[in-house]
């Protein structure tokens, strides 16, 4: 059994930031449970663009306000506490954060830790970030 705490981990490596975000990975490829499982707080005001090619995506709002627009269809999705999305299409979106939004992501296949969104808003396929 793996038990984490939250508050440990913000002060370990599983903690990263980046462009208005951070994000804390309960789990990992390296736990080798088939997906990772991540807590990611984005920072009020901010708007993003991520395009998981590979990689699907589930994320479950747990705080704040904001809005998810699928850029493929145009549609705007109002996010707040009690709503899902699942980018089971690698979903190109945009992402935005009117209030600090609060998030718990399930990634599959599991993301190692090392990756960096490239320009398109992608992570490299595990095979790739393992190299
Ligand atoms: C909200 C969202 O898409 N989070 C993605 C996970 C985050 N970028 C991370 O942990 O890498």
């Amino acid at each position: 059994m793996i038990v984490r705490d939250f508050n440990e981990l913000k002060k370990t490596d599983r903690h990263v930031a980046d462009a208005r975000w951070t994000s804390t990975r309960m789990l990992l490829a390296s736990d080798e449970m088939g997906f990772s499982f991540h807590i990611t707080v984005l920072e009020a005001g901010s708007e993003h663009q991520f395009h998981y090619k590979n990689h699907f995506e589930s994320v479950y709002c747990m705080k704040g306000k904001g809005s998810i627009t699928d850029i493929a269809t145009g549609e705007t999705h109002d996010i707040k506490p009690g709503v899902m999305y699942a980018l089971n299409l690698h979903d190109k979106h945009i992402l935005r954060a009117e209030e600090e939004l609060h998030m718990a992501c399930v990634f599959n296949p599991p993301v190692t830790g090392a990756e960096v969104h490239r320009e398109d808003g992608s992570y490299a396929p595990a095979e790739e970030a393992a190299a």
